[in-house]
């Protein structure tokens, strides 16, 4: 099964928008299976944002997730990076479609509340960075049925 890495930025976190984002994913029909709080190292920032290590905001980008606590997620469904990605919207908050939550909820590319894997093979990486397998619960919701045939 689709498995995509989705971590509610500092800002987010700050600004009590935790329960929201949560919701949206939820309510999609995705499947919640990794979830933790954490205040992320210099070393996961860097290792992360690995693709970025040359550009001109790498730096102010490690300070600003290594800032304060950090929503890690890992959801399931058919389709769900794609999908993910276009829930969250543009990188650039001020661009951002209204619906999406950078649209709806940001302002700044430097403060974009949430990250997404860009691809399934990205999302491997990701999941693998930042949680233990036994972190991960497989399970299968009651909804299931009711979600896709
Ligand atoms: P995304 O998070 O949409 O995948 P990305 O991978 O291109 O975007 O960049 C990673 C993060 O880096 C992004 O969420 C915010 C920051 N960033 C990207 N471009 C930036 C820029 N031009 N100035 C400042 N921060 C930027
Ligand atoms: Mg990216």
């Amino acid at each position: 099964m689709e498995r995509t890495f989705l971590a509610i930025k500092p800002d987010g976190v700050q600004r009590g928008l935790v329960g929201e984002i949560i919701r949206r994913f939820e309510v999609k029909g995705f499947t919640l299976v990794g979830l933790k709080l954490i205040h992320v190292s210099r070393e996961l920032a860097e290792r992360h944002y690995d693709v970025h290590r040359e550009k001109p905001f790498f730096a102010g980008l490690v300070e600003f997730i290594t800032s304060g606590p950090v929503v890690a997620m890992v959801w399931e469904g058919d389709g769900v990076v794609a999908s993910a990605r276009k829930i969250i919207g543009a990188t650039n908050p001020l661009t951002a479609e209204p619906g999406t939550l950078r649209g709806d909820y940001g302002i700044s590319i430097g403060r974009n509340i949430i990250h997404g894997s860009d691809a399934i093979e990205t999302a491997q990486r990701e999941i693998a960075l930042w949680f233990k397998e036994e972190e991960l619960a497989s399970w299968q919701p009651c909804l299931a049925p009711w979600l896709a045939e």
